[in-house]
C-alpha cells in the first residue's frame, strides 16, 4: 500500500450540449444508473436490459462475447495478445477463436441455456472492425436464429469511419470506442504505431490519425442514433489529468456514457507498461479520476474489464461450460424464446420491487437528524439479483456503495481471492481481501466466519450479516443509519479510511 499516492486534479466542469442523455453525474440522476425517467422512452428501451449501459441492469442480465475477430490494426502499450485484449479484458489468455458458424452456435447454447443473457458483443482479442467480415457474418447469421439479442461492438476506432454503414445495416445499437486521449502528444506515448492505408505509421503522426478517427466514427454514430460508450484507461502520469479533457470532447460528440478503468499492467503479462514498470492507479486514483469527470458525460462505473470470450453476468465467467468440446455435447439446443421472455418478465418486477426498497430506505436515511453529512464506502458480498446473498468466503468480488443520507451509489466492483477454500477458510487471502476493501467502512454479507469477523474488525472494517437477502441499497442505507446513530450517541467515533488496492495480476483462487 504504501506506493499508493492520491493524485492531485485540476477540476474542469465540462460544457453542456452534445450527450443524448439528460443531466450529468453531478446532477440528480448519475451515468449508467439512469432510469426510465431520465431518458427518452426509445433510449431506455436499448439500455434497460443491457448490463454494460445501465448500471441497475447489470445485477440481473449477462452478455457474452464471442471471440471471432483475432486481428488488430494499432498497437497499445498495455496490450499483448497473447492476452486478451486490455480494452475490453482482464489479462488472460482467450481459450478458443472461434468462425462465425461456431460463434453461432455458442451463442444459441448459451441463450438457451442462461436466459439473463441479453446481449452478444465482439470485443476482440483483437479490434472488431479490424475483422469486418468476420464480425458482421457472426451478426448477419444471430440475426436469423435469435433475433432479441442485441449486438454489440467495441472498437478503437480507426476503421470506425468506414463501417458505420455496416453498423447501421446489422442493427447494431451499441459501439464502445476506446478513447484514451484528445491530444496526439499524450497518445504518442500510449499508441506506437498504427496500421494505415497499407503502411504502418508511428508517433505523433500515428496517434493523430488515430485521434482524427475516433472523433469522426463517434460523431457519425452520433448522427446515425447508435449509442456509444467510451473507454478510456487510466494510466497513472500518462493520461489521468487528460481525461477530464477527454470526457469534455466525447461529450460534446454525443457520447451516452463514459467508462474510465484502470490499467491492468503486470511484467507477467508482457506489455510494453508492464516490462517498464508502469503502474496502475489505486481505487482511490480511479475514483477521483471519475469524481472529476461528474457533469461531463455520464459515467459507467460497473465495468469488469472482461475477457474477449466472457460469459455470464459482469464479474463471474461462465466460459468453459461453453467450450467447443462442450457445445458437440450439447444435442437438440432449441432456442427458448418464451423461456426468455419470461425470465425478462421476472426481472422487471424484481426491480420494479427493488426501486420502491431504494426510495422508501432513501426517505427513512433523509429524515434521520442524526450525522447528516456523514459519507462512507460499503463493501457488498452478493452473487446477483441486487441483494446481500453471497457468503464472505465465497466472494470473487466485492461491490462497493458510496453511502450518505440522499444516496447510495454503485462506485466499483474490488476483485479478491476466494477466502474459502474447500470448506475452511484460509488466512492467506484475508490480507488481500482486506487491502481491497481498505476504503469501506463496513461490509455486508450473508454470512461470515468467527475468524475473518475478528480480523475485518480490528482492520477497522464492519462484517455486517442482519440484512441477508435484502436489496443492496435498502441494507447498505439500513446500516449507514444504524452507523450514524450509534455515532450520533458515541457508541462509535467516526474515522476516515485509507485507500484500497486495485487487483493486478492473476488470480491465486476461483469461484468452484
Ligand atoms: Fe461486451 Fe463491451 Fe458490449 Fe459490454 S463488455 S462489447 S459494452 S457487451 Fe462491459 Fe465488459 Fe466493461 Fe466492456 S463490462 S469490458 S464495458
Ligand atoms: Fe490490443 Fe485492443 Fe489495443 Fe488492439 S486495440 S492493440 S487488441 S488493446
Amino acid at each position: 500500500m504504501g506506493q499508493l499516492k492520491p493524485l492531485k486534479f485540476k477540476l474542469e466542469v465540462a460544457s453542456s450540449g452534445g450527450c443524448n442523455t439528460q443531466g450529468g453525474e453531478g446532477q440528480a440522476s448519475c451515468g449508467s444508473s439512469d432510469g426510465p425517467q431520465d431518458m427518452p422512452a426509445a433510449i431506455w428501451d436499448k439500455v434497460k436490459d443491457h448490463p454494460c449501459y445501465s448500471e441497475e441492469a447489470h445485477h440481473h442480465f449477462a452478455r457474452m462475447h464471442v471471440a471471432v475477430a483475432p486481428a488488430c490494426n494499432i498497437q497499445c502499450n498495455y496490450c499483448n495478445r497473447k492476452y486478451d485484449c486490455s480494452n475490453e479484458s482482464r489479462p488472460g489468455v482467450v481459450s478458443q477463436k472461434l468462425t462465425p458458424e461456431q460463434a453461432v452456435r455458442k451463442v444459441v447454447a448459451v441463450a438457451s441455456a442462461i436466459p439473463q443473457m441479453t446481449v452478444l458483443g465482439i470485443a476482440g482479442p483483437g479490434d472488431a472492425l479490424a475483422n469486418p467480415a468476420k464480425t458482421f457474418d457472426t451478426f448477419r447469421m444471430l440475426q436469423a436464429q435469435a433475433p432479441d439479442i442485441k449486438l454489440c461492438i467495441s472498437t478503437n476506432g480507426l476503421a470506425l469511419p468506414d463501417l458505420v454503414d455496416e453498423i447501421c445495416k446489422y442493427n447494431v445499437d451499441h459501439v464502445t470506442i476506446t478513447i484514451n486521449m484528445v491530444d496526439p502528444v499524450i497518445g504518442a506515448k500510449i499508441y506506437p504505431w498504427i496500421f494505415w492505408n497499407h503502411r504502418r505509421v508511428t508517433g505523433i503522426e500515428a496517434a493523430t490519425i488515430l485521434h482524427q478517427r475516433q472523433m469522426l466514427g463517434l460523431e457519425m454514430l452520433t448522427a446515425r442514433g447508435v449509442l456509444t460508450k467510451i473507454n478510456s484507461v487510466l494510466i497513472p502520469g500518462i493520461n489521468d489529468q487528460h481525461l477530464m479533457d477527454v470526457n469534455r470532447e466525447v461529450k460534446k460528440r454525443g457520447a451516452f456514457l463514459h467508462n474510465i478503468m484502470p490499467l491492468i499492467s503486470e511484467p507477467e503479462h508482457g506489455t510494453v507498461f508492464g516490462l517498464t514498470g508502469q503502474r496502475g492507479p489505486s481505487a482511490a486514483e480511479l475514483k477521483a479520476v471519475q469524481d472529476a469527470c461528474m457533469g461531463g458525460a455520464n459515467l459507467m462505473r460497473h465495468c469488469r474489464q472482461c475477457r474477449a470470450d466472457a460469459v455470464g453476468l459482469l464479474g463471474e465467467d461462465r466460459s468453459e461450460e461453453f467450450t467447443l468440446d462442450k457445445l458437440d455435447q450439447m444435442q437438440d439446443v432449441v432456442y427458448d424464446l418464451n423461456k426468455r421472455q419470461a425470465y425478462q418478465a421476472k426481472v422487471a418486477l424484481e426491480r420494479t420491487a427493488q426501486q420502491a426498497a431504494k426510495q422508501q430506505a432513501l426517505a427513512s436515511a433523509a429524515a434521520l437528524k442524526s450525522a447528516q453529512n456523514l459519507k462512507v464506502m460499503v463493501a457488498v458480498a452478493t452473487k446477483g439479483g441486487g441483494r446481500v446473498n453471497e457468503h464472505f468466503g465465497h466472494v470473487t468480488e466485492f461491490q462497493v456503495f458510496e453511502v450518505s443520507a440522499t444516496q447510495a451509489k454503485f462506485v466499483g466492483h474490488r476483485r479478491v481471492d476466494q477466502y474459502c477454500q474447500g470448506g475452511a477458510g484460509d488466512d492467506e487471502p484475508l490480507p488481500s481481501v482486506v487491502r481491497a476493501i481498505n476504503d469501506c467502512h463496513a461490509v455486508l454479507v450473508a454470512k461470515i466466519g468467527a475468524c475473518p469477523r475478528d480480523e475485518l474488525m480490528q482492520a477497522g472494517v464492519e462484517p455486517v450479516d442482519a440484512y441477508v437477502g435484502e436489496f443492496i441499497e435498502k441494507a447498505a442505507l439500513g446500516w449507514f443509519n444504524d452507523y450514524r446513530a450509534r455515532v450520533a450517541s458515541g457508541a462509535v467515533v467516526h474515522q476516515a479510511r485509507g485507500d484500497a488496492q486495485i487487483r493486478q495480476g492473476a488470480y491465486t483462487t476461483l469461484a468452484a
